[in-house]
């Protein structure tokens, strides 16, 4: 073929973190503190859940309603509605997706036009930019920052955005802002007041907040996720994302969901149906289940919601007493389950020349998984461009593994601490 094959809208968002990393660490057998999923099963209520729907007869094999299963979106309007403080119509206001991956695609393809803008905080889930780009959107980039300047931070909840630098990146072009709370990497939970000003600033320029919420039951010592769209004024202007692999363990089922005004939502729907579709019904059928059980226990102690993240604070403390032991400084997240820590203090060799035009944290986690076994995820990878440079001292680790992991990553890190 001699005309030119490849579209424009896939030049340069070709590279993908996840891909080039997770076929390192399986490449090299590493122990996988990388990609975020669990490598334990999900809780015996959806899996149960699951095979009755696949023995349930034959409509769990067939289509379903294409904006999602009638009793999904039913339960997860009630859930909702209850924490939202608002009225959610099942079959208006949800949209049921495969993951909150398309979740964010429907959302960027149905809302975002050529030429708009689209404030994004760093660090951010790296598809975002990506997803903006392929709509014809301009990404705008807001780091948090650490609040003083070259002092020693401890917790993500001090990584915070300077109000100023914030209202200034807001235009006449600026069409979205997207927030992602607890946030990946960096764990850090949005207080109430932080949302606060980022929701006037929505409201004074007409502008819609994208909350990517897919950690949202995972909060540490006494930390509240919040959700903007409970806020004064920001229902009709907040699409919040969730994701069923992120809140049941179990992510290779691959279901999401987005919730909003009918008004909003009307349009992704019409993304949805001319890419997928539909999603597999019986794993709906089974989030269904499971979140019926979880309304019904919500607050109490059998609630997965609350057993999670309590196993959860335990892994967390476990890595984060290791990293420290060996000098690799951790950030204390304060929600979802990651951790990133500072990598500039241990001095390693890396003049390995395949990766020598990298970013450093590139070379280091190539190295750490090469060298030792151990795989991670460069934070920098979560930048745009313009700011990676300034955070490629830091290396991120997944902790919602089996202890067993977790030990023998800590095993690693030990041997090589003591030869440091
Ligand atoms: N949004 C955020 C913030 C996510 O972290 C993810 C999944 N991330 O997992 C990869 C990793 O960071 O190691 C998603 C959206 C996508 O969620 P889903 O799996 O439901 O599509």
């Amino acid at each position: 073929m001699s005309r030119q094959l490849q579209a424009r809208r896939t030049v340069s968002v070709c590279k993908n973190v996840w891909i080039e990393f997770t076929q390192l660490a399986a490449d090299y057998k590493a122990v996988n503190l990388g990609q975020g999923f669990p490598d334990f099963s999900p809780p015996e209520f959806v899996q149960e859940a699951f095979c009755k729907a696949v023995s349930g007869g034959y409509q769990m094999h067939q289509y379903t309603r294409a904006f999602g299963h009638p009793p999904l979106v039913k339960i997860l309007a009630k859930f909702f509605g209850r924490i939202v403080g608002h009225e959610i119509d099942p079959f208006e206001d949800v949209l049921v997706t495969v993951g909150a991956y398309q979740a964010l695609f429907c959302t960027f393809q149905a809302l975002i036009d050529e030429g708009d803008e689209v404030i994004i905080v760093e660090p951010f889930f790296d598809c975002y930019q990506p997803m903006v780009k392929m709509a014809g959107g301009k990404a705008v980039y807001i780091p948090l920052r650490p609040k003083v300047e070259g002092s020693t931070v401890l917790s993500s909840g001090d990584w915070v955005l300077s109000p100023e630098e914030l209202a200034s990146k807001f235009t006449p072009r600026t069409k979205a802002i997207v927030i992602n709370t607890p946030n990946n990497p960096l764990g850090k939970v949005f207080k109430r007041e932080e949302l606060q000003m980022i929701a006037d600033l929505c409201i004074k320029h007409d502008v819609l907040c994208i909350s990517d919420e897919v950690y949202e039951w995972l909060t540490y010592d006494g930390n509240k996720h919040v959700k903007i769209a409970s806020l004064p004024g920001m229902w009709e202007r907040t699409i919040t994302i969730g994701s069923a692999g992120k809140t049941f363990s179990a992510t290779g089922w691959k279901v999401g969901w987005v919730i909003s005004s009918g008004r909003n939502i009307q349009h992704m729907k019409i993304i949805h149906q001319n890419c997928v579709y539909h999603c597999p019904t019986a794993a709906q059928e089974a989030v269904a289940r499971g979140f019926e059980r979880e309304y019904e226990l919500f607050g109490t102690p059998e609630s997965y919601f609350q057993q999670l993240p309590a196993m959860l604070h335990q892994k967390r403390e476990k890595l984060a007493s290791c990293l420290q032991s060996v000098g690799l400084q951790p950030i204390m997240p304060e929600g979802g389950y990651f951790m990133i820590s500072d990598i500039s203090s241990v001095k390693v060799d890396l003049n390995d020349q395949s990766t020598k035009d990298e970013p450093y944290d590139f070379r280091f986690v190539k190295w750490l998984t090469k060298e030792k076994g151990l795989a991670t995820i460069p934070v920098s990878a979560f930048y745009s461009p313009e700011h990676s440079t300034e955070f490629d001292k830091y290396i991120r680790f997944c902790f919602i593994k089996e202890d067993s992991t977790l030990n023998a990553a800590v095993d690693i890190l030990r041997k090589w601490g003591q030869t440091q």
